[in-house]
C-alpha cells in the first residue's frame, strides 16, 4: 500500500505539472458566480467545471490532478459523459475535498476548526470505489491580536492527522492543507509574523501526523506561502517571499514528504506564478514544489466564460495560458516576458 500511495503522490508531482483546485463548496462557488452576476445553479456549476475539464490540451500538459467536490466527482457533462471519464482521457488523477468546512471555534479570536471526521471512513471507502486517488482537507488558521491560540493550532493539527490516517487506510493520498490565512481581516500582520505562525503550525501538524502513524511518503503538503497580510504595507519582492517560504519549509517539513503543492490564497495570478517560479530557482530543496491553485488558475477563465457555453473556447484558452505559466513556474522557468509573449 505504501508503494502505491507514494506512486500516486509522485504522479501528482510530475515535473511541470500541478493540481487544479476546483473544490469550491456550494457557498464559495456561489460567491464567485455572484461577482459576475450569475445565479448559483446546478447547471451553471456543471457548465463551469465542464469548461475547465474540457480544456484538453492544458489538462493533459500542465495538470496532474483535480480536486473535486462530491457533486462534481459524481457529475456528468451536458452530453452525459462523466467528468471522471473526461479527466481520465487527459490522464488527470481525480481527487476529492472531504472536509465539511471550517466552523467557528468558541473563544474571542474568531478562530475556526474544520469539521468532517464523523463517518469519514465510510465516505472514503465510497470515494475510493468511485476512483478518487487523493483527498484534501483544509484547516484555516487565523492571525489577529489573539489568534492563533495554542488550542486552535493543536485542534486543527489533530483533525488533519486523523483525516490523513483514514485516507491512507482507504488507499487514498491525503493532501494536508494547513492554511495560515493572509487575505482575511484584519490582514495587517507582517511577513515575519506569517513565518512564525506558519512554522509553528507546520511543527504541530507533523508532530500529530507522526503520532497518528501517517506514512509521510504517502501524502502531500498544501501550505500557504510566507507573505505579509493583505492589508499590510510591507511589499516584499518575489525573491524575498521565495527565500523566506523555502526557509520556513526547510525548517519544519521532513524530507520524506514527496511534494509540496501551494495554495494561492488571494494573491494575484501573476504573483502566485512569480513566487512559485522564484522558489523553484532556489537550488537543493528536498522536495519538488508545484501549484495547487484555485483562484490563481481560474480567475480569468471564470470571467471569460461568464456563464455562456459559447464562450467555452475563449475561456479554455485563458485557462490554458495560466496553467502553462504555472507549469513553467513549477520548473522555475517563468518570466514576465514569457507570460506577456504567450498571452
Ligand atoms: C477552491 O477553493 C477551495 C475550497 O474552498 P471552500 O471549501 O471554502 O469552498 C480551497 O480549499 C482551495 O482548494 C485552496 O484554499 C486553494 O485555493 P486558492 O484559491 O487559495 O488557491
Amino acid at each position: 500500500m505504501t508503494k502505491s500511495l507514494n506512486a500516486i503522490a509522485q504522479k501528482l508531482m510530475e515535473p511541470g505539472k500541478g493540481i487544479l483546485a476546483a473544490d469550491e463548496s456550494e457557498g464559495t462557488i456561489g460567491k464567485r458566480f455572484a461577482k459576475i452576476n450569475l445565479p448559483n445553479t446546478l447547471d451553471l456549476r456543471r457548465d463551469y467545471r465542464e469548461m475547465l475539464f474540457g480544456a484538453s490540451e492544458a489538462m493533459r500538459n500542465y495538470i496532474s490532478g483535480v480536486i473535486l467536490t462530491e457533486e462534481t466527482l459524481k457529475q456528468e457533462a451536458a452530453d452525459g459523459t462523466p467528468f471522471r471519464a473526461i479527466l481520465a482521457d487527459t490522464d488527470c488523477v481525480p481527487g476529492i475535498k472531504v472536509d465539511r468546512g471550517a466552523f467557528p471555534m468558541p473563544g474571542e479570536g474568531g478562530e475556526k476548526i474544520t469539521e468532517g471526521l464523523d463517518g469519514l471512513r465510510q465516505r472514503l471507502a465510497h470515494y475510493a470505489e468511485l476512483g478518487a486517488g487523493f483527498a484534501k482537507w483544509r484547516a484555516v488558521i487565523t492571525i489577529n491580536d489573539i489568534a492563533p491560540t495554542r488550542n486552535n493550532i493543536r485542534a486543527n493539527a489533530h483533525a488533519l492527522a486523523r483525516y490523513a490516517m483514514l485516507c491512507q487506510e482507504a488507499g487514498i493520498v491525503p493532501i494536508v492543507e494547513p492554511e495560515v490565512v493572509g487575505d482575511g481581516e484584519p490582514g495587517n500582520h507582517s511577513m515575519e509574523r506569517c513565518a512564525q505562525v506558519t512554522g509553528d503550525v507546520l511543527e504541530n501538524v507533523f508532530k500529530e501526523l507522526r503520532l497518528a502513524g501517517v506514512d509521510l511518503a504517502g501524502m502531500l503538503l498544501k501550505p500557504n506561502m510566507i507573505l505579509p497580510g493583505i492589508n499590510s504595507r510591507e511589499r516584499p519582492g518575489f525573491e524575498d517571499v521565495a527565500r523566506r517560504t523555502v526557509d520556513v519549509l526547510r525548517e519544519h517539513v521532513p524530507a520524506a514528504v514527496p511534494g509540496i503543492a501551494f495554495l494561492s490564497g488571494g494573491q494575484t495570478d501573476e504573483e502566485a506564478t512569480a513566487h512559485l517560479s522564484a522558489m523553484n530557482r532556489i537550488p537543493n530543496k528536498p522536495w519538488p514544489l508545484t501549484f495547487s491553485y484555485g483562484r490563481a488558475l481560474q480567475n480569468v477563465a471564470l470571467r471569460t466564460w461568464a456563464g455562456r457555453r459559447e464562450n467555452f473556447a475563449a475561456a479554455r484558452q485563458a485557462f490554458a495560458h495560466r496553467a502553462h505559466m504555472n507549469s513553467l513556474a513549477a520548473l522555475g522557468e517563468w518570466s514576465n516576458e514569457r507570460d506577456r509573449a504567450a498571452a
